[in-house]
């Protein structure tokens, strides 16, 4: 695969600005910072350039977003993936700084008559490359640094706004010829757009705050708002613009780029949040990557029949002082020969992060066995798409999004036969501590499922984690629920010694309605994934069998079966209790009876003469000879009156029989 990506010039080798933990030694991928601190060990993370093998999943960012309308994802999925990916529609405009190009991107254009002034990410190439036309080159330089130790995240989360002025130097906007100052913060990203903005205080607020910081001037150029109080971020008819005056925002914007575009100094650019992928990871375990360095032909992949590269052998996990992967002390596995001109070559030392794998291993499942592709085309045929895939929301960003980006390249290059891997995807909630907040260990409020098996067993607390609440959502721990599950599990074993399995036990109406009624209950709240209703409609039943003074065996066989797939294993010790001796799990499905599980029956009272002699069930509304003839039906009556002793019956509807004899 990675060959593959190669050889379609999605895998590339750049110099990336990378998350790097001082304390690992390890290089994390966004995803892997939480707060700017590594999520394995807590240590502060820095930035650090490094060489890294890249994945173009970028230009897979229209398609990402786009396919996402034919499938069924739960809405607050699509959402992550959208705003993941963060299509912004806007423009690139080419300013002047000391002779040269030095553009931005912005989502507003329109607003080019109010841009005050400039700001480059600490990052950007001019610093260092004009570093010697400006005043203040050490304060900038001292500022360059304390930037280069600070997350993304705390860049822009920082409530004050700081920065240094590049001194003796000025850009120039386009559109009006004005000389503006330039300025370095690291409000200004350098991994998104150009690394450089047009600043327009008036209506941006992260402009605003800096302007307010630095004493720069605001020039207001759209109608509506205070900019003595706040920037105005709203539509407004723009005002202070020169041709793009008496316009709304939409108008503007298009007017805006046209002109830029006519005089050459601007087009119209649609820019994405979502980076190339960092496919190189300085760790032992992960797919080597299959590339090997010549110091004649530079990065070449290796051959396809010397295919799979497998990782050494080694005792020393730890990546060396200079960050390098593990694999960089194996040298025997290391020094190796070019593919392309047999001299002395390198082989890559870094590995693939664990998303390769997970992008596609379910692939494999199609056809395990096969030693000649990942997968046939007809077993592939034959088994995809994955139906429904249900998994935790932590894995609907980006897990989620790399599998959906491979399979489309897999599908490019003719290996799957459908353009996205899965038709439906769902989630399912967190478990919270009982006090609402997240397990954590260092909370202290971790439950071990060990300690619930063992002093309840697996049962209950497979059990309990399906009623705990709405599946898709969270649901906070409780131990008092816990335990009522408990009683519900103990209760079905002591059902047991009720049920009579070789004497014929009648059922009645109630009896059948109950059965089917739980049958088609549960059945359907599976199908809906509503596994806390299911197990509520168990307890109704199991509830309805207790009040019983014996139990048909039919009866309870059912309960064992629709409780199965939440209690196996009391299911199949009561099933095997029962006398059978195959497993429950051969057994099928249970069907339910609408008609038998209707609700629409009704108690009759049948009196004889005025006095109650029964009671029997019909359905409700039915037709007075119906009713007639079940009462006759009643042994009691059967016995006090003969037919020809009946003088008159009367039918009071859904309610009484009177017979008069
Ligand atoms: C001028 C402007 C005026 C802007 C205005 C906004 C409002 P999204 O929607 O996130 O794409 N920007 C561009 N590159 C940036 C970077 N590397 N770091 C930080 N900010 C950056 O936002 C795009 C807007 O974010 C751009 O449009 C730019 O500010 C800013 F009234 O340009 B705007
Ligand atoms: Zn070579």
């Amino acid at each position: 695969m990675f060959l593959e990506l190669y050889k379609h010039g999605l895998a590339y080798k750049d110099k990336m600005a990378i998350n790097w933990c001082p304390s690992c030694k390890v290089g994390l991928a966004n995803e892997e910072v939480v707060g700017g601190h590594c999520e394995r060990c807590g240590a502060e993370v820095v930035r650090k350039n490094k060489e890294q093998w890249m994945v173009a999943i970028t230009k897979y960012a229209d398609r990402l977003i786009n396919d996402l309308d034919d499938l069924d994802f739960l809405e607050r999925i699509k959402t992550q993936q959208i705003n993941w990916i963060g299509r912004s529609e806007g423009a690139e405009l080419d300013f002047g700084f000391e002779g040269e190009k030095l553009t931005v991107f912005t989502t507003r254009p329109d607003t080019a008559f109010g841009v005050t002034y400039m700001v480059l990410a600490p990052e950007h190439e001019f610093v260092q490359k004009y570093m010697s036309r400006f005043e203040n080159p050490k304060e900038v330089q001292a500022y360059v640094e304390a930037a280069a130790k600070k997350s993304d995240l705390e860049r822009t989360a920082g409530e004050e706004k700081t920065g240094v002025e590049l001194k003796g130097v000025k850009a120039v906007n386009p559109y009006t010829n004005e000389k503006i100052p330039v300025f370095i913060s690291d409000y200004v990203l350098t991994g998104y757009g150009t690394g450089a903005i047009m600043a327009v205080p008036a209506h941006d607020a992260r402009d605003y705050a800096f302007a307010k910081v630095f004493n720069l001037p605001m020039i207001a150029v759209l109608e509506g708002g205070d900019i003595s109080q706040e920037a105005f971020e709203g539509d407004g008819v723009h005002i202070n613009s020169g041709f793009l005056n008496g316009l709304g925002k939409e108008d503007g914007i298009k007017k805006a780029i046209d002109y830029a575009e006519q005089n050459g100094f601007g087009r119209a650019k649609v820019n994405f949040k979502l980076r190339d992928w960092v496919f190189s990871r300085q760790r032992y375990w992960g797919e080597p990557i299959p590339m090997v360095y010549c110091e004649h032909c530079g990065w070449q992949p290796m051959k396809e029949e010397d295919l799979p590269l497998e990782l050494p052998m080694v005792t020393d996990f730890l990546p060396n002082d200079e960050g390098d992967s593990p694999l960089a002390k194996a040298t025997d596995w290391v020094n190796t020969t070019c593919p392309k001109c047999g001299g002395p070559a390198r082989r890559e030392t870094d590995v693939m992060p664990n998303w390769a794998g997970s992008s596609w291993y379910f692939l494999r499942y199609c056809d395990p066995k096969n030693d000649k592709e990942f997968a046939s085309k007809e077993a592939l045929k034959y088994w995809m798409n994955v139906d429904w895939y249900n998994g935790g929301m932590e894995h609907v960003t980006l897990h989620l999004l790399y599998s959906r980006f491979w399979h489309k390249f897999l599908y490019d290059c003719g290996f799957v036969p459908t353009k996205e891997p899965y038709n439906k995807r769902t989630a399912h909630g967190m478990i919270l501590a009982s006090n609402g907040e997240k397990m954590s260990k260092s909370r202290g409020n971790v439950v071990n499922p060990d300690d619930i098996v063992e002093n309840y067993g697996a049962d209950t607390f497979r059990l309990y984690e399906m009623f705990i609440g709405p599946f898709d959502q969270a649901a906070m721990w409780s131990d008092e629920s816990l335990m009522g599950v408990f009683r519900f599990a103990s209760k079905v074993y002591g059902l047991f010694k009720k049920v009579y399995r070789n004497e014929d036990v009648p059922t009645s109406d109630g009896d059948l309605r109950a059965m089917h009624k739980t049958i088609l209950d549960v059945t359907e709240r599976i199908s809906q994934m509503k596994f806390n209703t299911a197990v509520s409609a168990l307890m109704t039943y199991v509830n309805y069998l207790s009040n019983m003074e014996k139990i048909p065996v039919e009866m309870y066989e059912t309960l064992l079966k629709l409780l199965s797939p939440f209690a196996p294993h009391l299911s199949e010790e009561m099933w095997a209790r029962i006398g059978h001796n195959d497993s429950i799990v051969y057994q099928p499905w249970p069907e339910g009876d609408k008609k038998l599980a209707s609700d629409d029956v009704v108690t009759i009272a049948v009196q004889i003469n005025g006095k109650m002699r029964g009671t029997i069930e019909c359905a409700k509304d039915a037709d007075d000879e119906t009713v007639k003839q079940a009462a006759l039906g009643l042994d009691n009556v059967a016995r006090q009156v003969s037919a020809s002793g009946i003088k008159k019956i009367i039918v009071v509807k859904n309610r009484i029989v009177n017979i008069v004899a």
